[in-house]
């Protein structure tokens, strides 16, 4: 397993200085922030982002994410264009030695929440979902949630609602299909590891199809081609705020077959009505059993790529919601001692200490 933790560029207010003075982080995961949706990520950009982070003592192997342009999901004619383009900033990325690439197919909105800063008793804030507030949202009459309505200007948004009208599931399952069969193979001839994100939350949102929720979605995307590139990332948080989802199993089932690429680890507090407010990662603290899906990583042989999801807003630090350095940091620690623990004391790890018999 190797730990790695989300940077959001030279803006991020974390810094890389930081980020190496966390025990056992040794990768970094980012992305190129100032190209525009869709356009190829120039080489010479990649290659600054890597010796930057590379400066600072840390490596830089996986990307999230490398976002998948409206006009694929939605399966307008310009997706060629745009697919071909995909197709080339992958080949940059290998050649700066890029494994592993993120993704996710959400329409419109990537991760979404009602409440960015909700108190949590011991004073800290966090990220939470109400599904009652958020289905009372009527999104063709304008959307005020906080933190993701920015991107777009409104007649935008408003175009692009319009046009997922004719997109119901199936369609974006089509539409998904054409990419990967386009995206996959040269993403085996080059070396890249495709890792899709879980939608999150894992259920439809504002009348937009979510087709990644749950296992049944799980093993048809990496059945749709049977390529080990054709992987994915593994998301506690988003897949377990779905009431119906374990993701223990889902480790071993996943990662069982190979499949897993990224591990994104953090805990959620869970209603059965799948509202959630996202928890510090200790099992105690929210309704995932942490140790537990650690320990299925372990047991899968997991050798892939993991990093602490979203955090809490603790000890008065400010800056990107859930995005803060000191409890990501925890959570990097205490996966960390998980995989320690459990390494160290499998029973693999007892028999080779016995001496062998004479
Ligand atoms: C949520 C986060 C997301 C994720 C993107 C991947 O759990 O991990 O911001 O990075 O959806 O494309
Ligand atoms: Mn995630």
């Amino acid at each position: 397993m190797k730990m790695s933790f989300r940077w959001f560029g030279s803006a991020d207010p974390v810094s890389l200085a930081y980020i190496r003075q966390i025990p056992g982080v040794t990768h970094i995961v980012s992305a190129i922030y100032d190209e525009p949706v869709g356009a190829v990520w120039p080489l010479a950009k990649i290659e600054a982002l890597k010796q930057q982070i590379e400066d600072a003592g840390l490596a830089f192997e996986l990307v999230e994410s490398v976002p998948v342009h409206e006009d694929i999901k939605l399966g307008r004619d310009s997706r060629d264009q745009l697919i071909a383009n995909y197709q080339q900033t992958l080949r940059h990325l290998a050649a700066a030695g890029v494994q592993v690439v993120c993704y996710n197919f959400m329409p419109v909105f990537d991760w979404t929440r009602t409440e960015l800063a909700k108190q949590l008793p011991d004073g800290s804030t966090c990220l939470a979902f109400d599904s009652r507030q958020a289905d009372s949202i009527d999104a063709e009459k304008g959307i005020s949630l906080p933190g993701w309505d920015s991107s777009y200007r409104s007649d935008e948004l408003q175009g692009l609602l319009q046009a997922y009208r004719q997109v119901d599931a199936e369609q974006l399952w089509q539409n998904l299909a054409y990419f990967l069969q386009a995206v996959i193979p040269v993403a085996e001839e080059c070396g890249i590891k495709m890792a899709i994100h879980p939608d999150d939350p894992p259920r439809p949102i504002f009348g937009l199809p979510r087709i990644v929720k749950n296992r049944d979605d799980l093993a048809r995307i990496v059945d749709l081609i049977d390529s080990p590139a054709n992987g994915l990332t593994l998301c506690s948080g988003s897949l377990g705020a779905g009431p119906q989802n374990n993701v223990e199993a889902l480790v071993r089932e996943f990662g069982g077959r190979g499949r897993i690429h990224f591990a994104h680890i953090r805990n959620v507090k869970v209603s059965p009505e799948g509202d959630f407010e996202e928890t510090a990662h200790l099992s105690t603290c929210g309704s995932l059993d942490i140790a537990a899906i650690v320990k299925a990583y372990h047991d899968v042989g997991f050798a892939g790529y993991v990093r602490p999801d979203h955090g809490r807003m603790i000890w008065g630090e400010t800056g990107k919601p859930g995005y803060g350095l000191y409890d990501r940091a925890l959570g990097a620690v205490y996966i960390n001692g998980l995989w320690e623990a459990v390494d160290k004391f499998s029973p693999e790890q007892q028999d080779s200490a016995v001496p062998a018999a004479v």
